[in-house]
C-alpha cells in the first residue's frame, strides 16, 4: 500500500512553505541574487535548460527533492528501466527505454532478454528502408516508392507526424510523407487525391490491429490501390507495424511485410520502435538511429544523475509544485521552430493520456489534482493568438519556451528575430510591468494625465509568470531524441509523485464502446435506450442524412 502523497511529511512541508513563497516576486529573486540565471540551469550535450524563471528558492527545491525521495523515485526509475511490470493495471513492463538501449545491455521481461528481438526489428527496418530509399524494393509496376502514407491513430500517428515534420531537413529529396489518422473520409480523400498508386507505400500502424479508424482507413486505401493496380499489387504497396500478426494476415498483408513491436511498448511511447518506420523511410535509418542515440543519452542522464541536477526530475517536480500548490493546472509548450510545430499535439497525448488519472496505485480515488492540461503552438504564431491570456489573463500558465540556437534556414534576420521574441517572452512573463511603470511609460510617450490614468491598468502586466527556457543547438535527430525522451521522463516523474499508473489509458475506452452501440442505430438497424438528448440527436442526424 503506497502512502497518500498529500499526507506525507514532504507534501505538508511544501504546503506550509508555499504560504511563505506564494507572493514572492521573481523579479525580486533576480534582484537579490544577480547570479540566479547562472545558478539554475542544466546542460546536456546539445540541450540546455534554464529553469531560473520559476517561483522557487533553494528551500523549495530541497522540499521538492524530499518529495521525490519520499516517492521512492530512484527505485521507481530502476524498476522501469529493468523491465518490472510497473503498468500494474495491464500487468505489463514499460520498456520504451529498451528500444533505444544502444549498448544492448540485457533487459529481462519474464526472464527473457528483450534486446535480441528489438535489435532484429531494427535490422529489418534498416534492410527495408534502405531497399525502398535506394529503389531495390519497387512498386508493383516497377516504379520507385516515393509517397509514404502512414495510416494509424493516437500513439500510432502522433510520433511519426511530429518527428517527420521536425526532421524535414533530413528527408530524402524524392520522398514525401503523408498521414491518415482521422476516420473522417476527408482525411483519406485529402491524401489519396495527391498521390499516385504506382509510387505509394502504405504503412499501416496499429498495435492491436483492431482500431476501427485505422482499419477503416486502411480498407479504403487498399480498395483504392486494388482498383488501380489489381489485387496482386497489395504485397508491394502495403506493410504493417503491429503486435498482432493474426489480424495483420486476416487483413490481407503478408506477415513477411510486418514489423513487430511488443506489449511492453505503450502506443504514445512507441515512435522509437517500428512505429517510427515512416520516420526512418523519410530520413534514413542512420538518422533514425541518431534519434535513438539522443534518447539514450537522456535516458542515462535521467537514470544516473543526482536529482538536483537531473533535467526531467527538475521539470517534473516544478510541474507538481505549480499544479498542486499554486493551482496552475495548465502547461504551455511553445517551440520557436516551425518544424517542431506538432510537438505540442504530441506532448498533449503524452501528458494528458499518461497522467489524466483519478485512481492511485493503491486502488483508491485520489484526493489531489493529477495531470496538467497541456497545450501550445509554434512561436511566434502563438504570440499573436493566445499569448494575451498568458500575459494578462487571470490564469497563470507555466510555459516551456523551446529555442534552437541555429536554424536550418538562416534567411536574412529571420532567426535573430525569432530568438529575440522567444527570450523577450520569458523576460516579460517574469518581470511584467507594474502600474507605476506603465504610467511612467505613458507619460514619457506624451499622454495627458487623464489618458495616463485611463490607460495605466490596461497596460499593466502582473508578471511573476513561470517559464523554462530550453535551448537546443539545432533541431537534428540526436537533439530531437533527447528532447522527446526528456518529456517522457518528466511525465514519469509526475506520475510517480502522484502515485498513479502513467501507462494505461482506460479513459479512452468508454466513448469507443458507446460509438459502437450508436453505429447500428445510425444505420437504422436497431434502436436502444439512450438519454433523451442522445436519442434525439440520432433521430435528427438520420433525418438530415435522408
Ligand atoms: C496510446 C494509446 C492510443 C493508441 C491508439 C491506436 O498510448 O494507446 O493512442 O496508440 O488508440 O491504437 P492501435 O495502435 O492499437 O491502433
Amino acid at each position: 500500500m503506497e502512502k497518500n502523497v498529500a499526507k506525507t511529511k514532504a507534501w505538508k512541508k511544501l504546503a506550509s512553505h508555499y504560504r511563505s513563497i506564494k507572493d514572492v516576486e521573481m523579479r525580486d529573486l533576480f534582484a537579490s541574487d544577480p547570479k540566479r540565471g547562472e545558478k539554475y540551469n542544466i546542460s546536456l550535450e546539445t540541450l540546455y535548460l534554464d529553469y531560473s524563471k520559476n517561483r522557487f528558492n533553494d528551500q523549495t527545491m530541497q522540499y521538492l527533492l524530499d518529495l521525490a525521495k519520499d516517492a521512492d523515485l530512484h527505485n521507481k526509475i530502476e524498476a522501469m528501466f529493468t523491465g518490472e511490470k510497473i503498468n500494474t493495471t495491464e500487468n505489463r513492463a514499460v520498456l520504451h527505454t529498451a528500444l533505444r538501449n544502444r549498448q544492448s545491455t540485457p533487459v529481462y521481461v519474464d526472464g527473457k532478454d528483450v534486446m535480441p528481438q528489438i535489435n532484429a526489428v531494427l535490422a529489418k527496418m534498416k534492410k527495408f528502408t534502405d531497399a525502398v530509399r535506394y529503389g531495390d524494393f519497387l512498386g508493383y509496376t516497377g516504379k520507385k516508392l516515393t509517397n509514404i502514407v502512414n495510416i494509424g491513430i493516437g500513439g500510432s500517428n502522433l510520433g511519426p507526424v511530429m518527428a517527420t515534420a521536425a526532421l524535414k531537413e533530413y528527408w530524402a529529396k524524392d520522398i514525401k510523407c503523408y498521414f491518415i489518422s482521422n476516420i473522417d473520409g476527408s482525411a483519406c480523400e485529402d491524401v489519396l487525391s495527391q498521390i499516385d498508386p504506382e509510387t505509394t507505400l502504405f504503412v499501416v500502424v496499429s498495435k492491436t490491429f483492431t482500431t476501427i479508424e485505422t482499419l477503416t482507413n486502411a480498407k479504403t486505401c487498399r480498395k483504392w490501390l486494388v482498383d488501380a493496380l489489381g489485387e496482386y499489387a497489395v504485397s508491394k504497396h502495403f506493410v504493417a507495424v503491429s503486435t498482432n500478426a493474426k489480424e495483420v494476415s486476416k487483413f490481407g498483408i503478408n506477415v513477411d511485410n510486418m514489423f513487430e513491436f511488443w506489449d511492453f511498448v505503450g502506443g504514445r511511447y512507441s515512435m522509437w520502435s517500428a512505429v517510427g518506420l515512416s520516420i526512418a523511410l523519410a530520413v534514413g535509418m542512420e538518422n533514425f538511429e541518431k534519434m535513438l542515440d539522443g534518447a539514450y543519452e537522456m535516458d542515462n542522464h535521467f537514470r544516473n544523475t543526482p536529482f538536483s541536477v537531473n533535467i526531467p526530475v527538475i521539470l517534473g517536480l516544478l510541474s507538481v509544485w505549480y499544479n498542486n500548490f499554486f493551482g496552475f493546472h495548465c502547461h504551455g509548450v511553445i517551440p520557436y521552430d516551425q518544424d517542431l510545430r506538432y510537438l505540442p499535439s504530441y506532448l498533449q497525448q503524452l501528458f494528458m493520456e499518461s497522467n489524466g488519472k483519478s485512481v492511485n496505485n493503491s486502488n483508491k480515488f485520489v484526493k489531489y489534482d493529477t495531470g496538467e492540461i497541456l497545450f501550445g503552438g509554434a512561436g511566434t504564431d502563438a504570440q499573436h493568438s493566445f499569448f494575451q491570456l498568458l500575459h494578462q489573463g487571470t490564469q497563470i500558465v507555466p510555459l516551456d519556451l523551446i529555442v534552437p540556437a541555429i536554424s536550418h534556414n538562416e534567411m536574412g534576420e529571420h532567426h535573430e528575430i525569432l530568438v529575440a521574441n522567444a527570450l523577450a517572452q520569458g523576460e516579460a512573463m517574469m518581470k511584467g510591468k507594474t502600474v507605476g511603470e506603465a504610467a511612467e511609460e505613458l507619460a514619457k510617450a506624451g499622454k495627458s494625465a487623464e489618458e495616463v490614468s485611463m490607460l495605466k491598468r490596461y497596460k499593466t502586466f502582473r508578471g511573476n509568470r513561470p517559464t523554462n527556457t530550453i535551448i537546443l543547438k539545432k533541431v537534428d535527430p540526436y537533439t530531437l531524441g533527447m528532447l522527446v525522451a526528456m518529456y517522457e521522463h518528466k511525465a514519469f516523474v509526475e506520475g510517480v509523485i502522484w502515485r498513479i499508473n502513467s501507462f494505461d489509458q482506460m479513459g479512452v475506452e468508454l466513448g469507443k464502446k458507446l460509438a459502437l452501440n450508436i453505429l447500428p442505430e445510425l444505420r437504422g438497424e436497431q434502436t436502444k435506450e439512450h438519454d433523451s438528448s442522445t436519442s434525439h440527436l440520432i433521430d435528427l442526424i438520420r433525418k438530415i442524412r435522408k
